[in-house]
């Protein structure tokens, strides 16, 4: 059964919700580089009142930062885990093959949640965490476009992405992936 998964997919896909679901039923450690920043944030820290500025803008924190704080967990799990948000450009892949190379940990599954970004304006605006406003919204649109998207092509070469319709219920949402990962 694969383990070692990513999920892919623009800001609001549902990535988040997911992967929350996905690995409360599975048992995976759940990595959120989103949640982990936004962790930093709330700490106060001086990293983490920079990567704040950097957030609120809508645009992707500097790599090093989330590397470090990514391979701080992944060297302490023990069974499956699920990337969410990460990696988020190609820099970001390139340090994530060369991590889990050196963990003996390879990347088994991806799963890209595709959806129109017509949707996601609506649901972030609906979300409505501090980052959700429109014009940051259209710029982390923008930016995945940029920066995350070609991701999609390095993993679909790979034969490991798996595609799905990200415009629909959440447990319709679920279900496919599911299927996808055949659990
Ligand atoms: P993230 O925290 O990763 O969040 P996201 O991409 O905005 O949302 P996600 O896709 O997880 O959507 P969610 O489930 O919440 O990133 C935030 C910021 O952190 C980035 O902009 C960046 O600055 C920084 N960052 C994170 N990782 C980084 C990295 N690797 N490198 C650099 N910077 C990084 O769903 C959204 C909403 O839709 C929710 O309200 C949810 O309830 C709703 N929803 C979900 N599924 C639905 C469905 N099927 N139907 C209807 N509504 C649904």
């Amino acid at each position: 059964m694969k383990n070692k998964l990513l999920f892919l997919g623009p800001p609001g896909a549902g990535k988040g919700t997911q992967a929350n679901l996905f690995c409360k039923k599975y048992g995976l450690e759940h990595l959120s580089t989103g949640d982990l920043l936004r962790d930093e944030v709330s700490s106060g820290s001086a990293l983490g009142n920079k990567a704040a500025e950097v957030m609120n803008k809508g645009e992707l924190v500097n790599d090093e930062l989330v590397l470090s704080i990514v391979e701080r967990r992944l060297n302490n799990i023990n069974k499956g885990w699920l990337l969410d948000g990460f990696p988020r450009n190609v820099n970001q892949a390139n340090s994530l093959k060369n991590l889990l190379d050196k963990i003996n940990q390879p990347l088994e599954g991806v799963i890209l949640i595709k959806i129109a970004d017509a949707y996601l304006i609506k649901r972030l605006l609906e979300r409505g965490r501090k980052d959700d406003n429109e014009q940051v919204i259209i710029n982390r649109l923008k930016i995945y476009r940029e920066k995350t998207s070609p991701l999609i092509d390095l993993y679909r070469k790979q034969g490991i992405l798996e595609e799905i319709e990200g415009n629909a219920d959440i447990d319709v949402v679920f279900s496919s992936i599911e299927k996808a990962l055949g659990r």
